[in-house]
């Protein structure tokens, strides 16, 4: 049952983020050169957001090593709470989203966080975030350890 669930939850996944996908993003995908080894965070950006509200970080994740790579942990200083969440869509064509179980990074592929897919959700603010500001986040991989990046905060568009 627990698989089917999976199977299911990855279609709805696959149909989310094809639906929302035109030409240009999937060029924009074709183009993330994957680093020699190890792996590589380029092209990361935040959505605005408010105290005590919620916030989404995109990015793509190119992993060049052979190896597939899992996330540890994922920590930021202004947020109580990180999570790496999917959007699937529910009953009546709603959109939902909810923390991804199995985080993995396959090798030799990049992964894309984009607005109506992966991201990365940063809850109970501990600060305003408007645009030109920027927020720090760690990400923690089991293979290649932890990156700490200088996310900007800009508007979608
Ligand atoms: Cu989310």
């Amino acid at each position: 049952m627990r698989k089917f669930i999976f199977i299911i939850s990855a279609f709805s996944f696959l149909l989310a983020v094809s639906c929302s996908n035109d030409d240009q993003t999937a060029d924009a995908e074709a183009e993330i050169e994957l680093p020699e080894e190890g792996i590589e965070i380029t092209g990361a950006w935040a959505r605005p957001g408010r105290q005590n509200g919620v916030t989404a970080v995109y990015m793509n994740v190119a992993n060049g090593s052979a190896e597939t790579d899992t996330l540890v942990s994922l920590s930021s200083p202004v947020s109580g709470l990180v999570e790496l969440h999917e959007t699937y869509e529910r009953e009546n064509d709603m959109m939902g989203m909810r923390e991804v179980e199995e985080p993995i990074f396959p090798g030799k592929s990049a992964v894309v966080m984009r607005p109506g897919g992966l991201h990365i959700m940063l809850m109970q603010l501990q600060q305003e975030l408007n645009e030109g500001d920027s927020l720090e986040l760690t990400v923690e991989f089991s293979l290649n350890g932890s990156k700490t990046l200088t996310v900007p905060v800009q508007s979608p568009n």
